[in-house]
């Protein structure tokens, strides 16, 4: 019934444009008549965040009378990209926004290209994490997640002279998608030290006293489902000064820098986010975000629980908390103090509750991803928690001394502290011993880490306490958003758009493949999205391509282990191939487009080095007149969530080509194939399961296995080890000066000339130019190359967020979806 009297809850086009007017005149207070796209963007977001606001209320209410158990994502990093087109097609309006807008005067697509992107995360778990998102509220479960509201979120790229140049994002100085909550704040405490003390009654009281005291205040975004009435809800938390303002005294007396250093030091605990992917680096103002967003989520979450007055014992019942990675285990420690030191609970019934309560995602094997924070920087910014962890870990090492008294290593080994110089805590066994589940992303992932970084656990707790659940994303944005023309076309053939709330229906375009009408247009709509690509290209890098040329992509974080210097060395070798080869020759090739796009951590200086060598050796290839179309190298600068909305559907080939058993899963290899492209990729993380899933004949597979990875790097030290002598080529190219300043690339050449060739570039890199060869024949069949594309999306079903969210809600966190029937 509200929506009858909610001058917000439009749903024809000229409600649309009322709503729209109203906020550029009045909430923008912008005259129509200087209404710029920017405006305009601005308008239809207010009218659009209006029509969420309510069925966010609606949502909030249903879960609070439902009563139900609910689960609480912790990630310290939310990708969730632009929010307009999303929050449009979730509520199945873009079409009244488009008429509207034209109405107006403006193209929806300009519209939409007004937004910054929430660019809150390094690359995969970020996005991870925002897929879950869309797919908790759209499979209706009652679900909040939790983060900081960084002010600067992941770094905006630019390349100068070949070379990485960071840029701050400044992303909110408008953002209509957050409300700030002033009146939900939680004071956090650091530092100071530890009372304990027995009170007149004979009770031990353990009190964390003095120290510095933050404020935490709560930023609300909302998450609206697909087709349903469900808007979840994801809070982010801001730090501020506990006074909120600055000390006037100290102003007044003429210290005017000491008057505001604790307001700054304050706000700068969720100033920037860190920039590294897969890397840790151990730094204390990271370890204070961790502990201020854990708090903060803590508190909030046990004062919600506190109002359903229930008994501390069925706390498990109501509250499942997932850590996403191992960022987020203070809040284990947090919630053991919340209940020994606050609500008096006995140390081992607070400890079933905590064990009952959350489970663990590990997201990478790589050791320096793996968290260990120094025992002195706990004991001085936490105290009370790093005794808390001390007495988690006696008991821990107790229960493994009683179950395996004869193994004294076995202590060494699990213990929760490592006996370093300094000491330090190692996070992920607190994540496990706190936890009741723990997963990792992948079959192959899941099963490594059983076998090696875990090992010990799995022999103290049994297997099933690790599982596996397969990463997914959301077809929504990733399909839907991203590749319309695509979208639409599958439900002509389907009947309905069902496909996006039940993604195993793409099964049933697998008749179809034998259609030469549906291939033509299939192979019109990826030939549309390579010319959009294209004119991207032509924009922002002054290079022209043919979008008639094979499109070879790959886009991620820059990293050793992602192998994008084994791309760049093969583009080499490719180019030394065409240079030797006779006109007659050249004119069968197939044409190819090599593109490339990432970030690097600001201070790994390999990745670094990897990106301006695909940058020099783009400006030597794209302007070799002898080569011309059938070769160019593009650097895509500032890869982030919107650029591979356009990327993405663009793809002929994608390249998923780490060293076997490095990649914990891998997502963009699910959503290149869900756009129509296939992929090249080692037997690593989900490229094994899509594999399984669509076909080994619609996969272009190379490289050496995991289980061979060990005796190869064994053998890189011990052995005869030789670089592949079609590499070596490529290295005396990049020797002698072609592409700049040899120099300037020796370190890369000598990790795998001269330091063991750690990544195996050399081992797998005949195998990788022979698969090449064969995806250049087998693309120059194109009807051929249609029928793997269309098989595949077809078989791509497994590889919905929603499947994986069920799986989690199912075996992790024992919860159910909210019923919103009559609500629709
Ligand atoms: O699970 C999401 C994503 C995987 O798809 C990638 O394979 C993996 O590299 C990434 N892991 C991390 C770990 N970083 N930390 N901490 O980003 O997770």
């Amino acid at each position: 019934a509200w929506r009858k009297y909610s001058p917000s809850g439009f749903t024809t086009k000229d409600q649309f444009e009322t709503e729209i007017v109203r906020h550029i005149e009045t909430t923008l207070a912008r005259s129509l008549f200087n209404c710029d796209e920017l405006a305009a963007y601005s308008g239809t977001a207010l009218a659009f965040r209006d029509r969420l606001i309510m069925d966010w209320n609606k949502t909030q209410q249903r879960q609070t009378f439902a009563d139900q158990k609910r689960i609480y994502y912790l990630s310290l990093e939310f990708l969730m990209g632009r929010a307009l087109d999303n929050a449009m097609l979730n509520v199945g309006l873009k079409n009244v926004a488009k008429e509207g807008l034209a109405d107006l005067g403006f193209r929806i697509e300009d519209v939409i290209n007004q937004e910054h992107d929430a660019a809150l995360g390094n690359g995969g778990l970020g996005r991870l994490a925002a897929c879950f998102l869309d797919s908790m509220a759209s499979l209706n479960y009652p679900a909040w997640g939790y983060g900081l509201r960084y002010r600067y979120g992941i770094f905006k790229q630019e390349i100068e002279n070949g070379y990485q140049v960071e840029i701050p994002d400044y992303w909110l100085d408008f953002n209509p998608w957050e409300f700030a909550r002033h009146d939900v704040t939680v004071d956090v405490q650091f530092y100071g030290w530890v009372n304990k003390y027995t009170d007149d009654e004979g009770k031990q009281i353990v009190s964390w006293q003095d120290g510095e005291i933050v404020t935490a205040v709560a930023y609300d975004v909302p998450v609206p489902g697909y087709g349903t009435p469900t808007v979840n809800n994801l809070r982010l938390w801001s730090s501020k000064a506990s006074s909120g303002e600055f000390d006037f005294s100290k102003f007044n007396s003429g210290e005017y820098e000491s008057a505001v250093a604790d307001q700054q030091r304050a706000e700068t605990i969720s100033a920037v986010l860190y920039p590294n992917d897969n890397l840790e680096r151990g730094k204390e103002l990271r370890l204070k975000q961790q502990y201020f967003w854990c708090a903060a989520s803590l508190f909030d979450i046990v004062r919600r629980f506190k109002k359903t007055n229930r008994k501390w014992s069925e706390f498990p019942d109501q509250v499942a908390i997932q850590l996403n990675d191992t960022h987020p285990t203070l809040a284990v420690v947090e919630l053991q103090r919340i209940l020994v030191d606050k609500e008096g609970l006995e140390w081992q019934t607070a400890w079933d509750i905590v064990t009952k309560t959350f489970s663990y995602t590990n997201h990478t094997v790589l050791p320096e991803a793996l968290e260990k924070w120094s025992v002195p920087l706990i004991q001085n910014l936490l105290p009370r928690h790093l005794q808390i962890i001390y007495e988690i870990n006696l008991s821990f090492l107790q229960t493994v001394e009683r179950r395996f008294p004869k193994d004294r290593e076995l202590l060494g080994r699990v213990s929760l502290i490592e006996e370093s110089q300094p000491k330090t805590v190692r996070m992920a066994y607190l994540a496990i011993v706190g936890s009741h589940k723990v997963n990792g992303v992948a079959e192959l992932h899941s099963d490594l880490i059983k076998t090696t970084i875990f090992k010990d656990f799995v022999r103290i707790y049994g297997p099933d306490k690790f599982i596996n659940v397969t990463n997914g994303i959301t077809p929504r944005r990733w399909l839907h958003q991203a590749n319309p023309r695509l979208s639409e076309l599958i439900a002509s053939k389907l009947g309905s758009y069902e496909f996006l709330k039940d993604l195993t229906l793409l099964n049933k375009l697998e008749p179809f493949v034998d259609d030469k009408e549906f291939k033509k247009e299939w192979a019109e709509i990826k030939y549309a999205n390579k010319v959009r690509l294209a004119q991207h290209i032509l924009k922002t890098t002054g290079v022209s391509v043919n979008p008639k040329a094979l499109f070879d992509v790959q886009v991620k974080r820059i990293h050793e282990y992602k192998r994008q210097q084994l791309n760049v060395f093969g583009v080499i070798h490719r180019y030394l191939a065409i240079k030797s080869l006779s006109s007659e020759e050249r004119k069968k090739l197939a044409p190819r487009v090599t593109i490339f796009g990432g970030k690097a951590a600001p201070g790994y200086w390999m990745a670094k080095t990897i990106i301006h060598l695909i940058n020099k050796v783009g400006e030597v290839i794209n302007n070799d007149p002898d080569v011309g179309d059938l070769l160019k190298v593009i650097f895509l600068e500032d890869y982030n969530v919107s650029k591979a909305e356009i990327i993405i559907p663009a793809s002929d080939i994608s390249e998923h080509i780490s060293t076997a058993g490095t990649e914990a899963s891998g997502t963009s290899n699910m959503k290149f194939v869900l756009n129509g492209g296939l992929i090249i990729g080692t037997l690593d993380g989900a490229n094994i399961e899509i594999t399984r899933e669509i076909g080994e004949q619609n996969v272009f597979l190379f490289g050496n296995l995991s289980e061979d990875v060990e005796d190869l790097r064994h053998n890189h030290f011990y052995g005869d080890y030789q670089v592949d002598p079609e590499l070596q080529k490529v290295f005396d190219l990049i020797k002698s000066g072609k592409f700049g300043d040899e120099g300037s690339f020796g370190a890369l050449i000598g990790a795998i000339t001269e330091h063991g060739d750690y990544y195996l570039v050399s081992d797998d890199f005949n195998s990788y130019t022979k698969t090449q060869d064969l995806i250049d024949e087998t693309f120059k069949n194109q009807d051929e190359w249609v029928t793997k594309c269309i098989t595949s999306v077809a078989r791509m079903g497994f590889f919905t967020s929603d499947r994986c969210i069920n799986e989690y809600a199912d075996t992790i966190w024992n919860i159910e979806p909210l019923d919103v029937a009559e609500e629709k």
